[in-house]
């Protein structure tokens, strides 16, 4: 089983509120049911999280009353991406249920801690793949905070142990640096630990859950033993096709 994360930079249009990219999402569904290899998705909330979670700090957990209705707003937009996501799945026959993290996790001051796994494990039983998301998620100590997609894979590699991880996102991979706004920057191939020291941080967007700095130190922690993690571009036509089907792709790998 491969994991994948649909990152908000492929599903949305990062940079206006709430605008579902119906058709790259409905090509990489299309790419990973023609594929034909079982997986599990993440995906992240892009411009359905971002743009009001920022305007509200709502990942800093309740500080203010104002907050209060846009931390609601952030949680039903989310769940929003998320039934546009599961319908682009089963539109490829792909049985997909959406599970808002906030249904199995909840956070303990800033950190999110399983509740209830039983949903989860239900559908996957079912043969239903349970779809989840980064979203807003209830803390027992700051009274809300926001789980990232990256956050979630880790709990769903935890829980699925899958053969590859892949993060799908917007850029060939991890760059020596930020290739949209330096001409000189490599793409990296591999990296571990020690490389990662070395590059400075690819993101340039508004993200409240830190960008791919924090995505690379995620994927480190899903390698494990036999498992690489992979970060590809998904705005390329058939790249993730052809990685699904084991054909060497541009793409960054993580190893131990
Ligand atoms: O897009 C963030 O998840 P991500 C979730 O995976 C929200 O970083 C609601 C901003």
């Amino acid at each position: 089983m491969i994991l994948i994360k649909l990152g908000g930079s492929v599903i949305t249009d990062k940079s206006q509120y709430k605008k579902f990219d119906r058709e790259q999402a409905e090509r990489l569904c299309r790419e990973i049911a023609e594929s034909g290899v079982p997986v599990i998705i993440v995906h992240g909330a892009g411009s359905f999280g971002h743009v009001l979670a920022k305007k509200y700090s709502i990942q800093n957990g309740y500080t203010d009353p104002e907050q209060v209705q846009a931390a609601a707003q952030v949680h039903h937009d989310a769940m929003e991406l998320g039934m546009l996501m599961t319908q682009t799945l089963m539109d490829n026959g792909i049985p997909a249920a959406s599970v808002s993290p906030g249904t199995c996790f909840v956070m303990e001051d800033g950190r999110i801690v399983p509740d209830n796994l039983e949903p989860i494990e239900a559908l996957a039983k079912m043969g239903i793949m349970p779809v989840t998301f980064g979203d807003v998620v209830m803390d027992r100590t700051r009274g809300f905070g926001i789980v990232s997609g990256d956050q979630m894979m880790e709990l769903m590699a935890e829980m699925f142990k899958p053969e590859r991880v892949v993060f799908v996102s917007d850029i060939d991979g991890l760059y020596t640096a930020n290739p949209k706004t330096d001409p000189d920057a490599e793409l990296i191939p591999e990296f571990d630990a020690g490389t990662l020291e070395q590059v400075s941080s690819v993101s340039d967007v508004d993200d409240v859950t830190g960008g791919v700095r924090n995505k690379m130190e995620s994927m480190l922690r899903m390698c494990g033993e036999g498992r690489d993690c992979v970060l590809i571009n998904g705005t390329v036509p058939g790249r993730l096709l052809s990685l699904l089907r084991g054909e060497d792709v541009t793409c960054t790998v993580a190893r131990m």
